[in-house]
């Protein structure tokens, strides 16, 4: 079983190598650019050529195994028993649109609703980020350290802007006070690689209110490798089943965030 799994990591990782060769090509060329549940939640024609590509390579490997991903032309699931693919073809849409660069590739395997394997790559700056269930979690090949313990007063936190406005789902002021007592804040725009940071000690900690799946997979099985923690906003477990808010931080910085600044309202 291990072997078949290591074998199943490469096959993806090579996957991974063709679809980014697509994203480069696609430089060159114009977008198809469309709007989903809101004026800033975009597609393009590439994040579905992207899932595409995936979901044709895995069926033909992988027949009988199920797969989710973000622009839908996987399955739709309501179990996490047997093999699960969890696919976001290209997380960090608006700065592949704007910026070509701060987005990623997520991908993660999962049988009977366990991490397995995850993998994101960071498409411009080539960074290919894995782990194994219980063999670790490597970028660019090395294995990334064990992530002690921290403090808020010596974390750079992860949030986006609009939290510090009226939040439906936040208390706005107490993440104002989160915001003052953290060394200082930063926002990427992708999901995946905010987590790679947060891995990779780049990063202390990173909260977001609503993810889905295909946004935590990944980093979820590479947080779990490193002895991060990565939660819902109530300190739950992540399910592929289910969207939820995430807050993914160092052994302390979650606990903090968690018990004093993070107070839903849903
Ligand atoms: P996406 O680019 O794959 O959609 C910043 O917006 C981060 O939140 C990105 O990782 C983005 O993933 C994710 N995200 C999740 N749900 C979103 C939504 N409804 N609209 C925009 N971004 C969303
Ligand atoms: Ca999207
Ligand atoms: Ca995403
Ligand atoms: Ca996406």
């Amino acid at each position: 079983m291990m072997e078949n799994v290591t074998v199943m990591r490469e096959q993806a990782m090579q996957w991974i190598k063709e679809a980014s060769a697509y994203i480069h090509d696609s430089f060159q060329s114009a977008l198809t650019i469309d709007t989903k549940s809101n004026a800033s939640d975009l597609v393009t024609n590439i994040d579905q050529e992207v899932e595409k590509l995936f979901i044709n390579r895995i069926r033909v490997a992988y027949p009988e195994h199920a797969i989710v991903g973000e622009e839908g032309f996987g399955d739709e699931i309501e179990r996490t028993d047997g093999y699960v693919w969890v696919i976001d073809p290209i997380d960090g849409t608006m700065n592949f649109i704007h910026q070509q660069r701060n987005f990623a590739i997520s991908l993660a395997l999962y049988i009977d609703g366990k991490g397995v394997f995850g993998i994101v790559y960071d498409v411009a700056a080539n960074d290919m980020y894995y782990a194994i269930s219980g063999e670790g979690a490597y970028m660019n090949g090395t294995k990334i350290a064990r992530v002690e313990e921290g403090y808020l007063e010596q974390a750079v936190v992860s949030v986006n802007a609009t939290w510090l406005t009226e939040n439906r789902r936040l208390d706005h002021e107490k993440i104002a006070q989160l915001v003052r007592r953290a060394r200082g804040t930063r926002s990427y725009g992708c999901a995946a690689l905010e987590m790679m940071y947060v891995v990779t000690g780049k990063l202390d900690a990173y909260m977001t209110p609503r993810l889905a799946p295909w946004d935590f997979a990944a980093g979820a099985i590479m947080a779990n490798e490193v002895g991060v923690i990565a939660t819902t906003l109530k300190g739950e477990p992540l399910s592929i089943l289910h969207k939820s808010g995430l807050l993914i931080a160092r052994r302390g910085v979650h606990e903090d965030m968690l018990t004093n600044y993070i107070v839903c309202k849903e």
